[in-house]
């Protein structure tokens, strides 16, 4: 019976391995006056001013640059955002490369596209102004990069060409900002940053303590048994 016993707690290690293995929010800014991360480091605004007590408004040109050490092929990452126009052709959202090439997400007129390898449809649009929710994720063992706005699937790619890689040196995720002139204007109310591709699987805590519980109760009838029977 004591074997049993190492084997519950072996599973019960287990359990808590997988919990730990799903995607975890490493980083929210929610610009409500403040840069700060919880958790996370303080979000570099290009232009201060911006901020107000719900969110940064930046102008063209004027973006946020938030430090993601540690994350390169897979994340997940959901903003809270509007920008003033959906009539621009291209307005830059996010660089992963420290704004280096012109590869990144980009909104492409009222749709929302990945230069140049996502397919190019506008199922689902936005208007100007509109507050919307974009939440990207990219799956290192499959290379996928995929898309969602206001909880509807957009599309995803193929990214084995590592487009979609954090490849900034100084590990900065880069918003809003282009390597031309591409540049949008706009209102971000919050950015978050988890380090798994599915920002879903993040397991809330009355699961993670069922789970927890379970095993417990399994384990203590195992003790219970096994003092009866030693
Ligand atoms: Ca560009
Ligand atoms: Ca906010």
């Amino acid at each position: 019976m004591r074997n049993n016993y190492f084997q519950a707690l072996g599973f019960i290690a287990a359990i808590g391995v997988s919990v730990n293995a799903n995607a975890a929010l490493i980083g929210q800014w929610d610009f409500n006056g403040s840069v700060a991360g919880t958790p996370g480091n303080d979000a570099v605004l290009s232009a201060p001013t911006g901020l107000d007590t719900s969110g940064y408004n930046f102008d063209s040109g004027n973006g946020v640059a938030i430090n993601v050490a540690g994350i390169t092929d897979t994340y997940a990452i959901e903003m809270q955002f509007s920008l003033d126009s959906n009539d621009s052709g291209y307005q830059r959202l996010i660089s992963f490369d420290g704004i280096a090439e012109d590869y990144g997400l980009y909104a492409y007129d009222n749709y929302i596209y990945f230069y140049d390898a996502s397919p190019d449809i506008d199922n689902f649009t936005f208007s100007a102004g509109e507050a919307m929710t974009l939440k990207v994720s990219r799956d290192g063992s499959t290379d996928t990069f995929s898309a969602y706005l206001n909880d509807n699937f957009l599309w995803d790619f193929d990214d084995s060409s590592n487009l979609a890689v954090i490849t900034d040196p100084s590990q900065m995720l880069n918003f809003f900002v282009d390597d031309g002139s591409e540049n949008p204007s706009g209102f971000v109310d919050s950015i978050k940053v988890f380090d798994g591709n599915d920002n879903a699987s993040t397991v809330p805590v009355p699961a993670t303590m069922y789970l927890f519980l379970t095993g417990l109760l399994g384990l203590m009838r195992l003790r219970k048994k096994t003092r009866e029977h030693s």
